[in-house]
């Protein structure tokens, strides 16, 4: 029995019963679909639910079909109210996960971008952790980083994850709870479905858009929150043996959220526990993402006190 009743599938609101595609779905037989993760908060006091800047994630969302030539009759407002919509028919009091996915959908033998039909399905559910939350145990993959002249991983597409899947089931089997990848370049990329920060002499530091890592939006609000607080940010390239040496290191995702790494390839980082500056950012984050900091409540979207526009 899943935990949520609708989806928003082909154009309409269903029970989530009806949201099924063919075998044949050329997106199945070969990833081309892009997807996104945002997440929405439950604010018990305001007995509201906050979506988290979800214009900037469908304004990603159709800068990754743009990629993959998939067109969408819909506006970032569109998909928002869509969204909002569908929160509210699922009538949510806590903390939820949404997942739109556009994707090519015809049912026909071929490889390809061009002349194919594009479908888009969003829905949402009950969501809590999705890394240990006392400090994650990573390990430096073996898997490198797609390249972007290969899949682009500025792009979210669904086959793609593959890399990821590799990476994070290869850290999974050898005892870890993450994988960190290298690009070919052998610098650090990000976390298998996560960018990654690291401290050193007080400076946050992040790999730069273009090392071959998804453009994160949890990554944006880090950059933003730490200039905020008067954190000097710097990104750059990051050496492998940098994650060692580092003072922290934490890594940053809509489904993880805020995650310290504490220790990476059984070397402890920092003091082997979450350090001061993840965590001055992570009380920051909790706060600004239920719409408790005035200052950042633009990017808040409340579901229920407004009205469906
Ligand atoms: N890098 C990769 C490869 C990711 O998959 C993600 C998000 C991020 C970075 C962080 O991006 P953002 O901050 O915009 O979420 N991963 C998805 C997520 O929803 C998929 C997780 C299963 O967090």
């Amino acid at each position: 029995m899943s935990k949520n009743k609708y989806a928003f599938f082909r154009g309409e609101i269903r029970p989530i019963s009806e949201a099924k595609i063919s075998v044949m779905t050329s997106a199945l037989n070969y990833g081309t679909g892009v997807f996104e993760g945002i997440r929405a908060f439950w604010n018990p006091e305001e007995e509201e639910l906050f979506v988290f800047r979800m214009a900037d994630h469908y304004a990603r969302l159709l800068r990754s079909a743009k990629i993959l030539l998939i067109d969408l009759p819909y506006t970032v407002d569109d998909l928002c109210r869509i969204t909002v919509e569908l929160l509210r028919r699922e009538g949510f009091c806590e903390d939820v996960y949404i997942r739109p996915i556009a994707f090519k959908s015809s049912e026909e033998i071929g490889v390809r971008l061009h002349n194919l039909e594009s479908e888009l399905a969003i829905f949402a559910l009950p969501f809590k952790h999705y890394l240990p939350e006392g400090g994650v145990r990573a390990m430096v993959s073996s898997w490198r980083r797609v390249e972007d002249n290969a899949i682009p991983a500025r792009a979210k597409i669904t086959g793609a994850y593959v890399n990821s899947a590799l990476a994070k089931t290869e850290a999974y089997l050898a005892g870890f709870d993450e994988a960190i990848v290298l690009n070919e370049d052998g610098q650090v990329a990000e976390g298998s479905a996560e960018n990654l920060f690291l401290v050193r002499d007080g400076v946050l530091v992040t790999p730069p858009i273009t090392a071959n890592i998804l453009e994160g939006i949890t990554r944006d609000t880090v950059i933003t929150l730490a200039k905020d607080l008067g954190i000097p940010v710097m990104e750059r390239p990051i050496d492998r043996t940098e994650l060692y040496v580092a003072e922290e290191v934490f890594l940053t995702g809509t489904a993880a959220g805020i995650a310290p790494v504490v220790e990476i390839d059984r070397r402890k980082i920092g003091a082997g526990k979450p350090g001061p500056i993840f965590e001055k950012l992570r009380d920051l984050y909790d706060h600004v993402v239920r719409g408790k900091e005035p200052r950042y409540r633009s990017w808040c979207a409340p579901v229920y006190s407004l009205p469906a526009r």
